[in-house]
């Protein structure tokens, strides 16, 4: 399929296709093993400086948006999901920035982001607020000239690693998710600790951890957007970060079915090589139709976020939730392909297939981006009628 890539696209494409091959790859299950964070690998995609893509010139990025993020997640989760995942949160936390920061706010903390200097992270779940993110209970609480912060939030990935953290919690709890407000905090700031690194079924390199805010001092100009804005902040942000779980899911089922091709091609079964049985040739034809139709719905809503479009929430939630039910499809069918093999550790698709579970649950669970494609949908047929 021709996507019709710009040449500084295709370029973008061919570099983290070509750092996925050489350095992700035989790096990636001593990385799942060893549960360690990818640090160096990076600091070679900073050097390749490929944390800038979406972040404009004037902050010390390569101007693209949305597509060129999904572009490079996809090429890298193609080798391990867990290494696409810390690159792309960078991201996550950065949005919010690159939406509603101040010119100042912009100047201070994205050129460090966009060199990879930095990690950025993005923190609103909690213990008790998951698919709910209006139920956020951390709290801020303005005192002269600083918000103090007091709460826990829970599975923040790259926490500890990142420098950089957008933070929601409530200036106004009885105001529910209108009395949310979003904050720049950095790591270091006194009362902001790191507590437990949780130990999970696959993206199993990449750091989720708890952020606890013990009455932190966070400086009033560190407020993002207008006080009572924190939950469109955080909306707003993962309507375009949700294409980029889309890119995650189509470059981890291409990475399965690559494997499953390359076995199937190899293994010789009643004498000949099992891609020769219609059993597993049906079996790779449905993988590779299915990525292909995801592919072309994530690269085209990312190409519809970055030609300015508002109403992209219920395109955002397609994509995603289409790319990672394929995923895990694609990557449980790639296993079966393998058989035994495939269910042992020696080969690649079994974590693949752990990896892919996440996509149906992180930046919104499956279910909730169902409600809001739903919700949408009525919404425009009642307006139709009207
Ligand atoms: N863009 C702009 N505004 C939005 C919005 C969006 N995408 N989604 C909701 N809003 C606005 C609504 O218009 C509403 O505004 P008013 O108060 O002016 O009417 C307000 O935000 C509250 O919206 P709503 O009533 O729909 O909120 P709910 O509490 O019902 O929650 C869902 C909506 C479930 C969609 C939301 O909580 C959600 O996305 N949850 C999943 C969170 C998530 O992705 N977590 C993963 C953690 S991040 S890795």
């Amino acid at each position: 399929m021709n996507y019709f890539l710009t040449e500084e696209q295709q370029m973008i494409q061919d570099l983290a296709r070509q750092i996925a091959t050489e350095k992700i790859i035989p790096a990636r299950a001593e990385l799942d093993e060893k549960e360690e964070f990818p640090s160096e690998i990076m600091n070679i995609l900073a050097q390749s400086d490929l944390f800038g893509l979406y972040i404009p010139e004037e902050y010390g990025g390569m101007g693209g948006g949305c597509f060129e993020l999904c572009l490079a997640t996809e090429q890298i989760s193609r080798a391990c999901g867990g290494v696409a995942v810390s690159y792309a949160a960078s991201g996550l936390g950065a949005y919010p920035i690159l939406l509603f920061g101040t010119h100042e706010q912009k100047q201070k903390y994205l050129p460090d982001i966009a060199t990879g200097k930095k990690l950025a992270a993005f923190a609103l779940t909690e213990a008790n607020a998951g698919s709910d993110a209006g139920g956020t209970q951390t709290t801020a609480v303005l005192d002269g000239d600083h918000y103090i912060l007091n709460g826990t939030k829970q599975w923040i990935t790259n926490g500890g690693e990142a420098e950089t953290y957008t933070v929601i919690a409530m200036t106004n709890k009885a105001k529910g998710s209108r009395g949310a407000s979003a904050f720049i905090v950095e790591k270091g700031w006194e009362g902001f600790e790191f507590g437990k690194k949780e130990k999970k079924m696959g993206i199993r390199c990449s750091s989720t951890r708890e952020l606890v805010f013990k009455n932190c001092r966070v400086p009033k100009e560190n407020l993002l957007g207008k006080q009572g804005m924190g939950f469109i902040v955080a909306m707003k942000t993962l309507d375009r970060t949700r294409p980029g779980i889309g890119g995650q899911a189509v470059g981890i089922a291409q990475g399965a079915l690559d494997e499953a091709l390359s076995y199937s091609r190899q293994r010789v079964q009643f004498g000949k090589p099992i891609s020769s049985f219609q059993a597993i040739q049906h079996m790779l034809a449905d993988m590779a139709i299915q990525i292909e139709a995801a592919r072309s719905l994530v690269y085209c809503t990312a190409r519809y976020i970055d030609s300015g479009a508002k109403k992209i929430s219920k395109d955002s939630a397609m994509c995603k939730t289409f790319a990672a039910d394929m995923c895990m499809k694609v990557t449980t069918d790639a296993v079966q392909i393998l058989g035994g093999y495939g269910y042992m550790r020696e080969y690649p698709v079994e974590k693949m297939m752990r990896d892919a579970k996440i996509t149906q649950i992180y930046e919104g669970t499956n279910q909730i981006q169902r409600n809001v494609i739903a919700l949408q949908l009525i919404k425009e047929s009642a307006s139709k009628v009207k």
